[in-house]
């Protein structure tokens, strides 16, 4: 890293810090002024083709229930196919939010409420708000076996807010 400014790399990260204080921040809002530079191109995320998919896998969220059911280990809630595309619609009935997070495999956020996402990433969680909805398209590339889904607020997947995937 480029220290000539003088700037130590606490200093830098303590101005990045207090940025993200004041609210939400862009990343450019987060780095001027600290010296660092951004990378002229972001890494290509080329795009999961939602002709491909050949299932949606519909997910509706409640307190402490992910289509109504509780975590068992014993159960494989969810079977697809190596290599397959799907999609994944996340509901979310109730008055809370529950970020959705699925294990072993990225996916790319389709739309939220039916509103396309602006920009195209590799995410392993998404919130869905409170009441709102939210799809996302997933390639089982790799790593055939049995993958969680979860809501991340630790209390929620502790009472078994839960499902298992098989991919084979
Ligand atoms: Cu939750």
């Amino acid at each position: 890293m480029d220290n000539s400014s003088g700037v130590g790399v606490l200093d830098k990260a303590a101005l990045v810090l207090s940025a993200l204080e004041s609210g939400p921040a862009t990343l450019a809002g987060l780095v001027a002024g600290t010296g660092l530079a951004l990378p002229e191109v972001l890494r290509r995320i080329p795009a999961l083709d939602e002709k491909s998919a050949t299932a949606t896998r519909v997910m509706v969220l409640t307190q402490g229930f992910i289509n109504g059911r509780v975590m068992d280990m014993a159960r494989v809630d969810v079977t697809a196919e190596l290599g397959a595309t799907e999609i994944w619609e996340i509901e979310n009935l109730v008055g809370m939010d529950h970020p959705f997070h699925l294990h072993g495999f990225q996916f790319q956020v389709l739309d939220r409420n039916g509103v396309p996402e602006p920009y195209r990433s590799w995410k392993d969680t998404v919130n869905v708000p409170r009441h709102e909805s939210a799809r996302f398209i997933v390639r089982y590339e790799n790593y055939p076996g049995k993958w969680m889904y979860h809501c991340h607020i630790l209390d929620h997947e502790d009472h078994g807010m839960m499902g298992v995937l098989e991919v084979r």
